[in-house]
């Protein structure tokens, strides 16, 4: 590939919900650039930016991957996106280094769920947009339908250049509304027509849209148009210009992946309206930790080289390879810098070029550029590498939080050693895959953001790496815990076998505490009845007994215990008696203290639209959950917080998935414990082995 300046430089992310056809479009791009012979098919696994097995077998994108072209002595470097809902984490690392997105939108289904999601995430970080309406060679496709729903749900400033000639399998070409000239495709290529008569009327009317859409961007040209002044077409284009890089204005162009109508336009457009890494400088923090500085940093190939790594791919046999962007300076193989998060030394062996999973060497990367290199020494997803001496850093990429999870049990011995590494390794892959150890049940747990998320974890987890595992449920952490406090129980352990016996014997009194407030120990033994040493070993036994389960089998808490009297005998006690002694004493007053299981209740905020929240709060009452308030986002949404058991909300993921289409949030954190209600209780209980 030839080199290009910063200028020639365009960082494009296709976004948009699932089967829109981004994935398709990269594929029409890099093929009418040139830069592959021929198109591959979504459906035959061939295209270049979806290659992973994974992909393959469903058919859909998973995680981001680059692909760059060259067009018109520019390079446009494409990241496509997945659209699926658990792999927002993706768009968000897209977006962060994109210097435009478009929003790719299925004219058969309209603006789906996803693509309002990525709009919202693109307009927080002020990303410029537009967007391609796709299908258009589909029998139910409906340009009028999309436009509405572009208008509706993603706000002012949608400005339609273009119009379809041709409907359904007759769609033939594309009607430009600035230059008044229709453009018909022939197997990809086009020719430039006079606009059809039956469509002159509708021209016009699309055109009033146009200028509408575009007006709004500039205070004084809106106030003159309102006025009835109407602007020139130089003017328009000036205005779309400006609008496109302010993300005001957002264009909208049409056209057909697999056909290949419009892709050279949109090409053209890419070329002639995208900004630039010159026109969008990057917000750095500068300085050591206690005053930092918040300033931009302007993509200048002369600049301090510096490098933002959005993605981190794991090889079993290559190892890691981190996707950065060169964020200002060039970069050059063999290059060192620093991690500014580590301040680890890092040297950038071989530096690449990827196009999905083909990596090609490069011999620099300058200033607004996406490369890639392979095994840095312990760089994530999210690091900043800067020269030594100047540590700058780049906010890193907000994951989405993880909401769904199960447990791991690996199946072999083999498995249980690959295990640990594997997942590390995923880990460090994908941002959104957390992995926790649970001491109080024992479990292996993933969390991730969905059902297919961590099935796909499952897969890579074998496939990558070999590691075989059996998933579970969550084992939800009861404990246990007593009401009413016993006075005198007495805990007698007696065994003459033989020569030497076992002798102790405990008196306790229990009392229950508050929540939170643990396990207390005390002795009012007088006249030493036993020894101090027994009594030490009265409470180890009732701790141990506590934390191996109580009536229930799960950990016992909030306890309080006073040892008030005792027995010993001279030759037969031994610490090991009094511990056991402990033990059947604290099972004993346990069981007549009115024993109860605790369960965990979690505090969770649920973001829904209006249309829901009955839906919503109704199945959160039925969850045994209580909501504890409402509120309304800026943007009209609706907040429930609500107090629900743990153990109800495991799988809620999905559930307030295919509740509310998928436009439901929530966040669920652990809040405090509560008494199980006892009609659970015997669907709670475990089998408490007593191996006295
Ligand atoms: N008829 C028609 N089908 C398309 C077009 N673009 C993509 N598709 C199909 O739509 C499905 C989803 O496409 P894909 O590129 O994977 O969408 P993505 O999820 O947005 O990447 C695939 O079956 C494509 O063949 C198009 O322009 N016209
Ligand atoms: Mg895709």
């Amino acid at each position: 590939m030839k080199r290009y300046a910063t200028r020639q430089i365009r960082n494009v992310a296709l976004v948009g919900h699932s089967g829109a056809g981004k994935t398709s479009l990269a594929e029409a791009l890099l093929h009418r650039a040139g830069a592959i012979p021929r198109m591959g098919r979504v459906e035959d696994g061939t295209t270049a930016c979806d290659f992973d097995p994974e992909e393959h077998k469903r058919g859909i994108s998973l995680s981001l991957s680059v692909a760059p072209l060259e067009w018109r002595d520019h390079k446009i470097n494409l990241i496509d996106t997945p659209g699926y809902a658990d792999f927002m984490g993706e768009v968000a690392a897209a977006l962060r280094i994109a210097d435009l997105a478009v929003f790719v939108v299925s004219a058969l289904d309209g603006v789906e769920v996803q693509t309002e999601e990525a709009w919202d995430m693109a307009r927080a970080l002020a990303v410029p947009r537009m967007v391609f309406v796709n299908k258009l060679d589909h029998d139910r496709a409906s340009y009028d339908t999309t436009l509405a729903q572009l208008r509706d749900r993603l706000g002012s400033g949608i400005a339609p250049l273009e119009l379809p000639i041709g409907a359904g399998a007759g769609f033939r070409g594309i009607a430009d509304l600035l230059t008044d000239t229709a453009h018909v495709y022939e197997k990809g290529v086009p020719h430039t027509e006079e606009i059809p008569d039956d469509m002159e009327e509708l021209e016009h009317q699309v055109h009033d849209n146009l200028v509408e859409g575009i007006v709004v961007a500039d205070d004084a040209m809106l106030e003159r148009y309102l006025d009835g002044d109407v602007p020139g077409v130089d003017e328009l284009e000036r205005t779309l210009h400006d609008g496109i890089a302010a993300a005001t204005v957002f264009p909208v162009i049409i056209g057909s992946a697999t056909r290949e109508v419009g892709i050279d336009r949109l090409a053209d457009l890419l070329v002639e309206i995208g900004p630039s890494p010159l026109d969008r400088p990057v917000p750095i923090v500068a300085g050591n930790g206690d005053e930092p500085v918040r300033t931009d940093v302007a993509a200048d190939a002369t600049g301090d080289p510096l490098a933002f790594v959005f993605k981190t791919i794991a090889d079993p046999y290559v190892g890691q390879v981190s996707l950065f962007r060169v964020v200002s300076g060039t970069v050059r193989p063999d290059d060192h810098l620093v991690n500014s998060r580590t301040g680890g030394d890092e040297r950038l062996h071989g530096l690449l070029t990827m196009r999905g999973k083909e990596q090609q060497p490069t011999s620099e990367l300058v200033a607004g550029d996406i490369g890639a290199v392979s095994k840095l020494a312990g760089t994530m997803t999210g690091d900043t590498l800067a020269p030594r001496g100047k540590p700058v850093r780049i906010d890193p990429i907000e994951q989405p939080e993880p909401t769904l999870a199960l447990a791991v049990i690996p199946h072999t011995q083999a498995d249980e050693d690959k295990l640990a590494t594997a997942l590390h390794r995923l880990a460090d892959e994908d941002p959104a895959l957390r992995i926790e150890r649970n001491d109080e049940t024992h479990q292996t747990l993933l969390q991730g953001t969905g059902e297919t998320h961590l099935q796909i974890t499952l897969e890579k987890l074998t496939r990558k790496f070999g590691a075989n595992v059996d998933t579970e449920p969550i084992r939800v952490p009861y404990r246990e815990t007593i009401t009413t406090a016993v006075t005198g129980v007495e805990g007698r352990h007696k065994k003459q076998t033989g020569g030497h016996g076992q002798f102790g014997v405990c008196v306790i009194d229990v009392e229950p505490r508050a929540r939170g407030e643990g396990f207390s120990f005390a002795s009012t033994v007088v006249g030493g009845a036993i020894g101090r040493s027994y009594i030490g070993a009265v409470q180890k036994g009732i701790e141990e007994t506590m934390s191996q389960g109580g009536v229930f089998g799960y950990p016992v808490v909030d306890v309080g215990v006073t040892v008030t009297d005792g027995k010993e005998h001279s030759v037969d006690s031994s610490e090991m008696a009094f511990k056991v002694a402990g033990r059947l004493a604290f099972r004993a007053a346990m069981a007549q203290a009115g024993p109860v299981i605790l369960e965990p209740i979690s505090r969770v905020v649920v973001v829904v639209p209006l249309d829901s929240q009955g839906d919503v709060m109704g199945d959160l009452n039925a969850r045994r959950g209580r909501v504890q308030g409402t509120d309304t986002t800026a943007d009209g949404r609706q907040v429930v917080t609500a107090l629900v058991p743990t153990s109800e909300i495991q799988r809620y993921a999905i559930e307030l998935r295919s509740l509310t289409g998928g436009r439901g949030r929530f966040h669920a954190q652990h809040d405090h414990y509560d008494v199980l209600p006892p009609h659970l209780v015997d669907a709670v209980r475990r089998e408490v082995t007593d191996e006295g």
